[in-house]
This record gives structure tokens, C-alpha cells and sequence, in this order.
């Protein structure tokens, strides 16, 4: 097993060294170590559970009273489940009764009311506390959901913001522009954390879900409404996103919140790509990310002009034909959670207008294996990993 870990580790590393050295990015070796829990985090934990092939019920199964095996009920971390796709994904995938559905939200109440207005029950569902905008927030998540003693059997990486009015930058609690800051950053650290805890878990099909966008994908229609996504050579980036002695765009322009939540977008699709290179084979992790189709009512447009929110659901609707409603957008990502037939990793899903599931051509850039291992090298350094 160990073995089998090393030995993917160094084919990957060997790759990004080469792609990295594209950039004469300095490599950080630091990931080779942190990717396998630490004597203290096993400690914590207790022992890893150990699949014996002897063992009379499969991993990740329990005999039921009439002696057949049944799948366990699986657990499910959502970020930002207090709105829109992360609400009506949580109600669907609550409602199966095969999953416990914890809400990673910032504001605790808004998370409790939205579950109860929506009927969720509430043996299937947990709030607990999380601010993407900030990395002692991450990390204290980390540390009460490894105190709650759960598996972690998937985790979504959902929350979003997007300020297409904002004249000016705002940051996250460490400095760095808020959409960029929250929609990547926080979830990269999340999820570089979190994976640790996915490797334990005997759950049968683990997944990593991060949600991408068309929006970030200048190979489609929408993808090329301005300003279009582009991360350049990421200068701004590297440079710490802080609008002080760097630019706070991950190209090094100007500000544009628009453009700003687009790269975003690029980093979430880039990151599940690189997870699948690093971490698949060695932990049979299915790491996917999905355009859930325009949702055009949810809390994303609420920096928006009221005359947008207005236009932009019809137009959606009756124009280009791409609006989903939240319910529906729901199902689809409740399906990439769950479904057994879309356990491909590496994959960006969509569907078309008959809701079936297919695998979608992401643009060049949001493909870019150099630009993928970049990301992750300077997003190791800045989240504090490397
Ligand atoms: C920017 O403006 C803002 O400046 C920025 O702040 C931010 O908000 C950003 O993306 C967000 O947008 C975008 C601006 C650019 O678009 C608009 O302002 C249009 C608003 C649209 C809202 C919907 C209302 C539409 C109304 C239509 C009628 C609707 C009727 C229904 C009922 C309502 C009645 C109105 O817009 C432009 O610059 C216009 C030009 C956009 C062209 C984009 C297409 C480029 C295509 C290029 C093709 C390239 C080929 C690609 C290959 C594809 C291969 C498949
Ligand atoms: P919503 O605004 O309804 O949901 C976003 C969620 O993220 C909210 O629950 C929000 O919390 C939460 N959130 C924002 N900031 C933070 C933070 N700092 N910490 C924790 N949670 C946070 O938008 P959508 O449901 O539309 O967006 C969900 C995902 O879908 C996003 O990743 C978005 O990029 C993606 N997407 C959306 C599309 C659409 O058409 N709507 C299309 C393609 C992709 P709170 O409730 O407290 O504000
Ligand atoms: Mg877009 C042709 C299809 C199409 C689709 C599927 C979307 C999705 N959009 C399309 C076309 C167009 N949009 C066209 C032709 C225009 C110019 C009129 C247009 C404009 C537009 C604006 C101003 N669209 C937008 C905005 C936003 O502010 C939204 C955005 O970029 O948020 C980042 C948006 C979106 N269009 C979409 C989707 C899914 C979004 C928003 C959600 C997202 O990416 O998360």
C-alpha cells in the first residue's frame, strides 16, 4: 500500500517538476510529505480502519435484519448548503435517506432556518460552522468535524461569491481578494485537509467535488461574454492577491469582480484536475467538478444591478435555454455525489436540456496541466501547506 502510494507520488511529481520548471516556478517538495496523515492526526483519530479481506461484510456495508448487506448511510460535507444548488442538493441527497448531509456554512442560523424551511429532517442533516473567507475558520471546521468522530465519505466544495459591482477589491480575513480568496483558496485548503480524512473512510466510492462553471470556459458561448476568464502567467497570484505590493487579480490587472469570480472558477476546475493527478490512484478518490447548468434565481446575482436580476432569469429561460431551476441543479449534483455510473474521476459533468449526465471538454486554459500544477504550487504556499 505504502509502496503503491510512493511510487504514484514520484510519477506525479516527476510530471509537475517538468511542467513546473515550464515556469521556472521554484518546486516545493513539501507535498510529498503532507499528503499521508501525521503520527499525531492518526493518533487523534485512532487506528486507521484496516479492510481485511477476510471481514464477513464488505467495507462500507452493514448486514441488515434479514441478513442482507446494505450499503451505510454515507456522510456528506456541503460548503455554503444554506442557499441556492448547496440547499437543494443537501434536501435531495437528505431526503434519500442513504446520506447525513453536514452544512458547512458561514452564517449558522441562515443554514438552520433554509434546512427546516425545506423540509429536511433533522436526523439527516448537521450545521456546523465554516468561513471560507477565512483559514483559521477552515481549519477550526476541520478540527470539530474530526472531533465529531465521523467518517468523511464526500465532500462538496460549493460556496461561492461573486461581486460583478464591487469598484474595488475586498479581502478575506488573510488579505486576499474575496472571490479568489473564498471560492479557491478556502476551498483549497479544505480540501488539501479534508483528503486526509476521505483516505480513512471505508465508504465504497469516495468523491471530491468541486463546482465548476461555463462561465470559466472560454471554449463555450457564455465563456466569451467579457471580461473573459484568464489567470496570464499569474503573477498577481504568486505575489499574494493583496492589492498592496501586488496586483489583486490573478493575471496582475486591474481589478474586475466579474473577471475575478471567472478565474475562480478556472482554479476550482485546474484544482480538481491536479487532485486527480496527485491523489486518484493512491487513494481510489473520484475527484470530479460539474457545470450544474444557470441557475439563474439563486443568491450568486445578489451584488448584481436589480435590473440584471430581473432579465436574467427570462433571458436565460427563454433565450439561450440554459436556466435550471435550483431544485433541478439539486439533482444533478446530488447525482455526481451519489450515482453509481458517474464514478470516473478527472471528469467535468454537465447535462443537457433532457437532464442526462455527460462528460464535458473543459476550455484549453481550465485543461492546462502546467497551469493546474502552478496553481497548486503557489496555492500550497499561500494557504500555508508549502
Ligand atoms: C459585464 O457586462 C459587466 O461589465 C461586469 O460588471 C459583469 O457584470 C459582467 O459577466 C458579468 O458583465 C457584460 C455585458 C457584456 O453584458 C450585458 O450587460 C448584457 C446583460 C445581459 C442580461 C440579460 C439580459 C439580456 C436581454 C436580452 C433580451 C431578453 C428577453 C427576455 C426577457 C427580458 C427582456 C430583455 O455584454 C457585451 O459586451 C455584449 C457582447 C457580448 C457578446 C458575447 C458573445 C461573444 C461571442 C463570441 C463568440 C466566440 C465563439 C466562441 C466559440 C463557441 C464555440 C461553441
Ligand atoms: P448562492 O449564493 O445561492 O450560494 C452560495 C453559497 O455560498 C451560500 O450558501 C453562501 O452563504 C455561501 N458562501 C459564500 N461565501 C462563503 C464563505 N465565505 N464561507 C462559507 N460559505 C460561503 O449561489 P449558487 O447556489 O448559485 O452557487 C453555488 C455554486 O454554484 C457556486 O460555486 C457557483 O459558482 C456555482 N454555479 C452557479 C451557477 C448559477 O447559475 N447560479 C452556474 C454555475 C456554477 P450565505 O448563504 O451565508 O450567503
Ligand atoms: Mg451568460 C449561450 C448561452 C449562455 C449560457 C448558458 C450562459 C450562462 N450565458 C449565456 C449567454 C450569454 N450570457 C450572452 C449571449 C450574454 C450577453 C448578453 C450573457 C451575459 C451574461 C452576464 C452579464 N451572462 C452572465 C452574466 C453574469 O453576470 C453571469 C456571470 O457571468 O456570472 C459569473 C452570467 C452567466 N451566464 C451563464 C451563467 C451560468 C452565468 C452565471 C453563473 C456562473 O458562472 O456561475
Amino acid at each position: 500500500m505504502a509502496l503503491q502510494a510512493t511510487s504514484s507520488f514520484s510519477v506525479h511529481r516527476e510530471v509537475c517538476l517538468k511542467e513546473c520548471s515550464l515556469f521556472g516556478a521554484p518546486l516545493s517538495s513539501t507535498h510529498l510529505k503532507v499528503n499521508f496523515p501525521s503520527r499525531k492526526e492518526f493518533n487523534q483519530r485512532g487506528a486507521l480502519k484496516t479492510q481485511a479481506v477476510t471481514t464477513a461484510t464488505p467495507a462500507g456495508t452493514r448486514a441488515s435484519t434479514d441478513g442482507k448487506k446494505t450499503l451505510r448511510k454515507g456522510t456528506v460535507i456541503i460548503t455554503g448548503a444554506s442557499s441556492g444548488l448547496g440547499l437543494a442538493t443537501a434536501k435531495s441527497l437528505a431526503e434519500s435517506g442513504k446520506w447525513h448531509v453536514i452544512m458547512a456554512c458561514r452564517d449558522f442560523l441562515k443554514a438552520e432556518r433554509a434546512a427546516k424551511s425545506s423540509g429536511m429532517s433533522k436526523e439527516n442533516y448537521t450545521v456546523m460552522h465554516l468561513d471560507l473567507s477565512s483559514f483559521d475558520s477552515v481549519r477550526q471546521f476541520v478540527g470539530n468535524f474530526r472531533q465529531s468522530g465521523q467518517p468523511l465519505d464526500v465532500l462538496v466544495c460549493n460556496a461561492a461569491v461573486y461581486l460583478p459591482t464591487a469598484k474595488e477589491p475586498t479581502y478575506t480575513a488573510d488579505g486576499f481578494e474575496l472571490s479568489v480568496g473564498t471560492n479557491h483558496l478556502g476551498h483549497f485548503l479544505l480540501a488539501r485537509l479534508l483528503v486526509d480524512d476521505m483516505k480513512k473512510s471505508d465508504y465504497p466510492s469516495k468523491r471530491l467535488i468541486i463546482v465548476g462553471s461555463i462561465t470559466g470556459n472560454t471554449n463555450t458561448l457564455a465563456g466569451n461574454v467579457p471580461p473573459k476568464a484568464n489567470l496570464g502567467d499569474m503573477r498577481g497570484l504568486a505575489g499574494g492577491l493583496n492589492g498592496l505590493n501586488s496586483s489583486s487579480m490573478i493575471d496582475g490587472g486591474d481589478f474586475d469582480g466579474a473577471k475575478a469570480y471567472k478565474d475562480s472558477k478556472v482554479c476550482n476546475m485546474l484544482m480538481m484536475q491536479e487532485f486527480h493527478r496527485r491523489f486518484h490512484e493512491e487513494t481510489g478518490i473520484t475527484f470530479a467538478s460539474l457545470y450544474p447548468g444557470c441557475i439563474a434565481t439563486t443568491g450568486l446575482f445578489r451584488e448584481h444591478i436589480p435590473l440584471f436580476r430581473l432579465l436574467f432569469p427570462p433571458f436565460q429561460k427563454y433565450i439561450t435555454k440554459g436556466y435550471v431551476s435550483e431544485d433541478e441543479s439539486g439533482k444533478r449534483l446530488a447525482q455526481v455525489v451519489s450515482d453509481p455510473s458517474l464514478t470516473k474521476s478527472g471528469v467535468y459533468w454537465s447535462w443537457n436540456n433532457n437532464s442526462a449526465s455527460f462528460e464535458n471538454q473543459l476550455s484549453e486554459e481550465a485543461s492546462d496541466v502546467s497551469k493546474a500544477c502552478k496553481v497548486w504550487e503557489i496555492s500550497e504556499k499561500l494557504v500555508g501547506l508549502a
